[in-house]
């Protein structure tokens, strides 16, 4: 690759040397490394702004099909090095950074984390968001900006303490403020019914707020194309109040103003339980009311027509936190445009996709009707419409039945009335999407049953994926410059060549450079390790993975029973030829969500035991690597052996972390569930450890009448487990503070199996041992593994997402 003038190193540097000076206004002799990323941050923004007026331009006069993907979290991480890769600029960036007397990594680790979102649902946006534009997919993403993003985590006493993370206070390079972008957004009045047989419904509302725009650029790889993502802060109107203000009553000013900017202030730190709180429902509103407007203006200002709307634009819908849209882009059309409301619902389908990321039953939204009326009293009138004619279609299909009509309905009637707000998505789509084949087909067995009866073309599978730009050239560079020496740097683009590995898997050269590519990476992770808590780890023991949020389903607590049995045998067998390991966790609970801060709790605990035990000889350690999001998922997956996906089958729609780890050459042991039985079948079965109950297995148990203290009483090694725990053995002062855990496994129902599945999850552990003595057999699975991740390029989702759900072109 030929270097482009403006990215030679010398260039740069002076481009840098020029920001450090005009821009973050110090002399370059005397920046801090702060200061010089600023600079080269500065001198990437430039190019990809450049990039960005000529591909707008482009898509402009092309009155290009887009996409337009709405989701309320997106988790980006850092952008310098990504940034920086896409535009070329490393090279001339690294000697910038060496004139300062420094290295690029260093510089990297100055940025924030744009920290918003919660986990999978947000990370995948971002990959996606990462993959449109490298594919050249006309496209723009929308969501909230956003003041706090997902809490910073930090550990007292073995406790999860929560830190507010104002990642945009001192500024952001990557944005770029649209002043001159705004649009109202209004809640709460009540509806005024129509005057005439022509006229809609005039909507008093009660408040208002402005959405002002923020834009962030997404640069694409290997393409002069990058894409958007429009960001939504709430802005008081300024005209609000100014009588409270020109009084001089400036508490009530303030608090008028706050009221209303408070809707961006914080995401929420749930995933999978919704809060069920009124602000909540404002910002879903606010964000999807301000990107549709903002979709209906450009389509209006490129076609002069809502006639062909949905020739021209795709909306999708990331999980239901944005669909009230359906029932926004039906009060547009007909209130404010004036259209017909048969016309409206016909376009508005075409519009529309949706995917379901979740099928926990606590997780799905609704929201009670008294809220929704208080809220958005024209939406739900609108809601309660398109009801009535979804049933009253449905009703013909299956005359007579009501069960059948109560379990479609868009309005849950059995308690307190409450809005389906997955049921407002798949009725306003026209493709609804599970994230895995498992996942997708469990949609249509379970929840959506009624709905795939009506309309099976409706339903469909796109497996998840990540991007190998971040997640293996930007994370991993040490293996991505052994995979370009061997097969050419093709890879970034087109993941499916990593299967030209597969020969190498039994090239012993080849895996002596792979074991070294793996050993420097743990080392590095070991290193992370003992900054961030303390604990001497030993790069050649096994490192033994689990990183994602704590929940009960994913079931971390699982693995600690595997740990505390391991450490009970090494205790019993002090002298024995024990494999060393290195158990690391890490991962947020939401706040709320107190077993989920007792499991945190409780790995604290076993660690602190087990890693001051001497008989063990530093052969088991247990680390919780605090504040878990992208920049640390960055240092850990590279230096993994073995990757935990352990959930209990059915329960986790598909994973992400699977793919990174395995890309990255960990090994996985995991139960069948979600994408790991993808994962399975492009790797082999002899390169992956599966164990566990299967779904159909886990809802016979279930239904047959599940007794976990027969399970407990039955196995004498999973007994002596839970009395060590319940006993107090890992909390010696406070004897009882795991009884409660342990009640909720043994007499609270033991919900998601761990019991059941112990025997055989020690075993396949057992197993992982045995492979991990030749280390030359493992690297060759683990070789395996890394070759058969090609399916799991987010390019290869978001190119499936482009033909079959939004029929776009990517125009690379
Ligand atoms: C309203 C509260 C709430 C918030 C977030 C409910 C549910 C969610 C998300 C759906 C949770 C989530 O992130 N789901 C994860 O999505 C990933 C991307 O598809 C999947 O890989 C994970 O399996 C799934 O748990």
């Amino acid at each position: 690759m030929t270097a482009k003038p403006s990215s030679s190193p010398a260039t740069v540097g002076s481009l840098v040397d020029h920001h450090l000076l005009s821009t973050v206004g110090v002399a370059p002799a005397a920046a801090s490394h702060a200061d010089v990323m600023h600079a080269v941050a500065q001198v990437a923004r430039e190019s990809l702004s450049r990039r960005w007026v000529e591909g707008d331009a482009h898509d402009r006069k092309q009155r290009a099909r887009r996409v337009y993907y709405l989701s309320m979290e997106f988790l980006i991480g850092r952008t310098l090095g990504n940034a920086l890769a896409a535009l070329d600029l490393e090279a001339g960036a690294a000697a910038a950074a060496q004139q300062h007397a420094t290295r690029l990594e260093d510089l990297a680790t100055e940025e924030k984390d744009a920290a918003l979102g919660n986990g999978g649902l947000g990370r995948l946006a971002a990959c996606f968001l990462d993959s449109m534009a490298t594919v050249g997919l006309p496209s723009m993403g929308y969501g909230i900006r956003y003041e706090f993003g997902m809490f910073a985590q930090s550990i007292q006493g073995g406790r999860q303490i929560e830190h507010p993370d104002p990642w945009v206070e001192d500024g952001t390079p990557w944005e770029f403020p649209r002043s001159a972008l705004s649009y109202p957004v209004r809640f709460g009045g009540w509806v005024e019914q129509a005057e005439g047989p022509d006229a809609p419904p005039a909507w008093r509302h009660a408040g208002e707020v402005a959405a002002k725009a923020y834009d962030m650029v997404v640069p694409g790889h290997g393409t002069e194309r990058v894409s958007t993502l429009r960001l939504w802060k709430a802005m008081a109107p300024s005209q609000i109040d100014l009588h409270a203000f020109n009084s001089g009553d400036y508490a009530r000013a303030a608090e008028y103003k706050n009221e209303f900017e408070n809707i961006s202030w914080v995401l929420y730190p749930n995933d999978s339980t919704p809060a069920g709180r009124e602000l909540r429902l404002r910002q879903e509103y606010f964000f999807t009311s301000a990107s549709i407007q903002d979709i209906l203006a450009r389509h209006l200002d490129e076609h002069g027509t809502l006639a062909n709307l949905a020739d021209r634009v795709a909306i999708h819908l990331n999980d239901t936190h944005p669909a009230i849209g359906v029932a926004e882009l039906m009060r547009l059309l007909v209130d404010e445009h004036r259209m017909a409301w048969g016309a409206a619902w016909a376009l508005t389908g075409r519009v529309f996709s949706y995917t379901n990321h979740t099928l926990m039953p606590e997780a799905l939204e609704t929201w009670p009707v008294a809220l929704m009326q208080q809220v958005l009293p024209r939406h739900l009138q609108i809601i309660f419409r398109i009801n009535h004619d979804f049933l009253a279609d449905a009703a013909r299909r299956k005359p007579g039945d009501d069960g059948f009509l109560r379990r479609l309905s868009l309005i849950d009637e059995s308690g307190e009335r409450r809005v389906r707000m997955a049921h407002l998505a798949v009725v306003g789509s026209h493709k609804v999407n599970g994230v895995s084949a498992l996942h997708s087909d469990l949609l249509v067995q379970t929840i959506f049953a009624d709905f795939a009866l009506l309309w099976p073309d409706r339903f469909t599978n796109m497996t998840n994926g990540v991007t190998p730009r971040r997640w293996l050239a930007q994370a991993n560079p040490g293996l991505a410059a052994l995979l370009d020496q061997r097969i050419g740097r093709g890879w970034r683009l087109r993941l499916d060549e990593l299967a030209r590995l597969r020969p190498l898997a039994t090239d012993a050269a080849f895996r002596t450079e792979f074991l070294a590519v793996k050993r420097a990476n743990k080392a590095r992770l070991a290193a992370h390790i003992r900054t961030s808590t303390g604990i001497e780890v030993d790069p050649d023991s096994l490192f033994d993975v689990q990183v994602k949020r704590i929940h009960e389903y994913k079931r971390q607590l699982l693995n600690v029973l595997h740990v505390i049995s391991r450490y009970q045998a090494m205790l019993a067998a002090p002298d024995a030829d024990w494999v060393p390991r290195t158990v690391v966790f890490a991962g947020k609970a939401a706040s709320s969500y107190a077993m989920a801060k007792n499991i945190i709790r409780l790995i604290h605990d076993v660690g602190s035991v087990v890693n001051h035990d001497a008989r063990l000889r530093g052969r088991l350690k247990v680390a919780f690597i605090p504040n878990y999001g992208v920049s640390v998922a960055e240092v850990i997956m590279p230096g993994a052996d073995l990757s935990e996906q352990i959930s209990t089958a059915g329960t986790e729609a598909s994973g992400t972390g699977n793919m990174k780890l395995a890309m990255n050459g960990a090994l996985t042991i995991g139960t069948d569930d979600g994408a790991n039985i993808e994962i399975r079948q492009q790797v082999g079965d002899d390169n992956i450890f599966i164990f566990g109950l299967k779904t159909p297995e886990v809802a016979a148990l279930k239904n047959g009448g599940y007794q976990p203290l027969r399970v407990c009483e039955q196995n004498p090694v999973l007994k002596a487990v839970l009395d060590a725990i319940a006993g107090g053995v890992f909390s010696a002062e406070e004897p009882a503070r795991y009884r409660g855990l342990v009640d909720s496994l043994l007499w609270g129902g033991d919900h998601y199996l761990l019991l059941a599945d112990f025997d055989s999850y020690v075993q396949a552990q057992a197993r992982v041992d045995a492979l991990y003595r030749d280390r030359h057999a493992w690297a060759a699975k683990a070789i395996a593994n890394v070759a058969g991740m090609g399916l799991f390029s987010s390019d290869r989702t978001i190119l499936e997402y482009a033909r079959e759900v939004w029929n776009i072109d990517p125009q690379r």
